[in-house]
């Protein structure tokens, strides 16, 4: 057997780019095991931190997925891979009962790994062990539960993407506060950075507690809370959208029954726009947003400690290299439809609580989360 660690199979990659890499035959087979490390706090534990973990590999070639569970030694044991340049996304979500006895709180965390871009390469038969350090996240009570971004199909307007809305979900059994949190994207370059660098910034209005949102329920922010399908029928009618963005003096509607969002930073663009393609949406609570202030393109500076919940998403869900979130905030992507087809990425039910609410999976890895949804529902969660 062969070991190998991460760091070394970079080596490959400098191999790899110097000679032309023939289609793999189906003998050039090897086997693969992930080895987890956990030297979080979690590690501490009485129970098995590294056992039960959900590791996927994804071909970045083809886009084809291999998914398997650890077993007690903490290995995922993959048979007849072929060499390739993979990403590798590992979730272990932890138990409540687990987390309690590291940590004494009534918490949710998960131990996320990811390894971007990696080739793998072994003699055909032969094993090539390759170790995946894991770090943790915390699962928000609020969460982004639905972010409609792709745009709705040419009927008859092309390119029709004013319907975009989010969603946000009280995961928790208490009541939260909208109050005076900030939703916001960040620009690509950024993933390992301690700051976010937002292009958009707009926060709820409240002074601590005016927008209540009980356990179980959700709210929708519309770009424009109208109904969009009198211009393209393809879309949606958002007029009983919760919260509205509205950009002052550019000529943006403005329902006065959806409460405005108060711009905090707007860099470019007639609204704040997500993406149609590649983006990621964050929420995050800050005391003071310019506290930071800017970098050199006027990009507000947020620092990552205070995301609550971000979701990265990308047409092309194989491109884990062009990611703009750390694995400690999304370790995967959703998205994988192109833009215009009026779907959404909608986040998956975890378990129903005994009191009958639904919560959603929240491991902080989209690629597992998320699904992509042809039916919007803005304001709803699955049940
Ligand atoms: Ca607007
Ligand atoms: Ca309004
Ligand atoms: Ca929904």
């Amino acid at each position: 057997m062969k070991q190998y660690t991460l760091l070394l199979s970079i080596l490959f990659l400098f191999t790899w780019a110097c000679v032309d890499v023939p289609e793999a035959p189906n003998s050039a087979h090897f086997n693969l095991k992930i080895q987890l490390q956990d030297t979080t706090v979690f590690s501490t534990g009485s129970f098995n931190s590294t056992e039960g973990a959900t590791v996927t590999l994804l071909s970045l070639t083809d886009g084809n997925k291999l998914t398997t569970v650890t077993d007690s030694l903490g290995t995922a044991s993959f048979s007849a891979v072929l060499p390739d340049r993979y990403s590798i996304s590992v979730s272990r979500p932890l138990k409540t009962e687990e987390i309690w006895e590291v940590l004494n709180r009534n918490e949710m965390w998960t131990l996320n790994g990811d390894s971007s871009n990696v080739i793998l390469f072994a003699e055909p038969g032969e094993t090539l062990t390759v170790t995946v350090p894991l770090s943790r996240s915390r699962s928000g009570s609020l969460v982004i539960s639905e972010i409609y971004y792709s745009g709705s199909k040419p009927d008859p307007i092309p390119n029709y993407f004013h319907d975009q809305f989010l969603e946000i979900y009280n995961n928790s059994e208490t009541t939260q506060y909208l109050d005076s949190l900030i939703i916001c994207d960040t620009d690509y370059g950024f993933a390992e950075d301690s700051y976010l660098h937002a292009i958009h910034a707009y926060m709820f209005p409240g002074t601590g507690t005016d927008y209540p949102l009980e356990p179980g329920e959700a709210v929708v922010i519309a770009q424009d809370a109208i109904n969009h399908a009198q211009y393209n029928k393809s879309s949606i009618d958002l007029t009983d959208a919760d919260f509205e963005y509205y950009v002052k003096d550019q000529g943006d509607v403005n329902n006065t029954d959806a409460v405005d969002m108060i711009q905090i930073h707007h860099k470019y663009g007639i609204d704040f726009l997500y993406s149609v393609f590649n983006d990621a949406i964050l929420l995050v609570k800050v005391k003071d947003p310019y506290k930071h202030g800017y970098d050199n393109f006027e990009r507000l500076l947020i620092p990552v400690t205070s995301v609550i919940d971000g979701v990265d998403y990308r047409e092309n869900t194989s491109l884990m290299d062009k990611k703009r979130l750390s694995a400690a905030i999304d370790a995967g992507l959703a998205g994988g439809m192109p833009a215009y087809t009026t779907q959404s990425v909608s986040r998956i039910v975890d378990t129903v609580a005994v009191d009958g609410r639904v919560i959603l999976k929240d491991s902080n890895n989209s690629s597992f989360d998320f699904i992509t949804s042809q039916e919007l529902t803005p304001g709803e969660v699955p049940q």
